[in-house]
């Protein structure tokens, strides 16, 4: 999910086009600006941590875009291509590196295992939103 920060800095084509380059498939993407409820729940792990409210109030603050993304190891992937998630601790060349100063705002969230991928999912999308289509150039990719 691309958060208020890289939407409002106008990342959102940049960052897309990392992921498609990278032969991962976009298979649902929206625009939102997340209920309270919603960044409550998506952060729930987060709940007894000093910076909770900060971070409900800034993932809240405008539009992100939420994605389904899919493909070979797409969850390690994407974590992969976001970097570590202090921009100033991560690498050039990942997303936060090149892209972020700060630990709030470092541009990009990835889900971090199958089962966190498929809540979060389901807080952003129904399952008629999800798509399903071939990536003209899939035979290469694998
Ligand atoms: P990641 O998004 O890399 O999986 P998490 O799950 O540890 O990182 O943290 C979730 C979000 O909480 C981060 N994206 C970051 O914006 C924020 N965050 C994490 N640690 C801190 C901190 N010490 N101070 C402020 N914000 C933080």
């Amino acid at each position: 999910m691309i958060k208020p920060d890289g939407v409002q800095r106008g990342l959102v084509g940049r960052i897309v086009q990392r992921i498609e380059a990278k032969g991962l498939k976009i298979v649902a993407m929206k625009m939102r600006t997340l209920p309270q409820d919603v960044a409550r729940e998506h952060y729930a792990e987060h709940s007894q941590k000093p910076f909770f409210g900060d971070l409900v109030s800034f993932i809240t603050s405008g539009p992100s875009v939420p994605m389904v993304v899919e493909g070979k190891d797409a969850i390690s992937e994407m974590r992969k291509m976001n970097g570590a998630t202090n921009p100033t601790k991560a690498q050039p060349g990942t997303i936060r590196g090149d892209f972020g100063l700060d630990m709030g705002r470092n541009v990009i969230h990835g889900s971090d295992s199958p089962e966190s991928a498929k809540r979060e999912i389901a807080l952003h999308f129904g399952e008629a939103e999800l798509s399903s289509y071939t990536r003209i150039d899939e035979a290469w990719l694998y």
